[in-house]
Order: structure tokens, then C-alpha cells, then sequence
């Protein structure tokens, strides 16, 4: 069903805790941890405990629980004193997603180019 826990997914499985994260904020709703592969000095990605595959598919089924994911992406940032960041929702294998579980890069603590490769 929409938004159930998905046995072969990675950040279920985190939110799960069945697979170990660096976990920097956790709410009723979300979880954000440290990416394994950090591009920034500041690299946190903030998930929201339901499944869904993409940031878009979440806002549409969910719409408060994508604001909480977007609200905690700002507190992360804050919480890391990165004044300027970047707030990416890959989606689809061309983007670059790899993770189909809907989650927010926050990205800071350096200069960031724009545009994005
Ligand atoms: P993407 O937008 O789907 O490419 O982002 C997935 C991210 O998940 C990526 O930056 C990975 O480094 C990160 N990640 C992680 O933090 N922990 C893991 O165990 C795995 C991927 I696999």
C-alpha cells in the first residue's frame, strides 16, 4: 500500500533501524542522517519515515509530511551554521537518484556552483 515500509529499501531500512546512520535530527515524520558519500562539508539527507519513491510522489499523496521534510532540511541547515545551502530532490536515474525513497540533500559548507552538472 502507498506509503508502507518496503522490504528491499534502503532508507526503510533505516528508518527501521535494521541498517546503522549518523542521525542528526529524527522527527515523528522524518529522519535526517549523514550522506555515506558526502559532497559538501555539510551533506545530510532528510527522509520521510513513509515510503515513497520520489520527492513529487510524497507531496502529492502527502503534502504535510513533504512540508516536514522541507521544514527539517532548514533546521539541519541551521543547525550546521551553513548560512547558504542547496536543498536537491534528485529524481529519476537521469538526475541521478539512486535511493528511490523520496529524500532532500542538504548541501553546505562550501561554495556551491550553479548551474548543477
Ligand atoms: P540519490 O539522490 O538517490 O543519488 O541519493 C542517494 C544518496 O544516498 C547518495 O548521496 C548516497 O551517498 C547516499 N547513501 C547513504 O547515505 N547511505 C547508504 O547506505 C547508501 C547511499 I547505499
Amino acid at each position: 500500500m502507498a506509503g508502507e515500509a518496503q522490504s528491499d529499501c534502503l532508507f526503510c531500512k533505516i528508518v527501521a533501524g535494521d541498517v546503522p546512520a549518523t542521525v542528526v535530527r529524527e522527527t515523528e515524520t522524518t529522519v535526517a542522517f549523514r550522506d555515506i558519500n558526502p559532497q559538501a562539508p555539510t551533506h545530510v539527507l532528510v527522509i520521510p519515515k513513509v515510503h515513497y519513491p520520489d520527492a513529487a510522489s510524497l507531496a502529492a499523496a502527502e503534502p504535510k509530511i513533504a512540508a516536514d521534510v522541507l521544514r527539517e532540511a532548514g533546521e539541519v541547515a541551521a543547525e550546521e551554521k551553513a548560512d547558504s545551502y542547496r536543498i536537491v530532490f534528485n529524481t529519476g536515474t537521469g538526475a541521478g537518484q539512486t535511493v528511490f525513497h523520496a529524500h532532500a540533500h542538504v548541501l553546505g559548507g562550501r561554495g556551491l556552483q550553479w548551474p548543477p552538472g
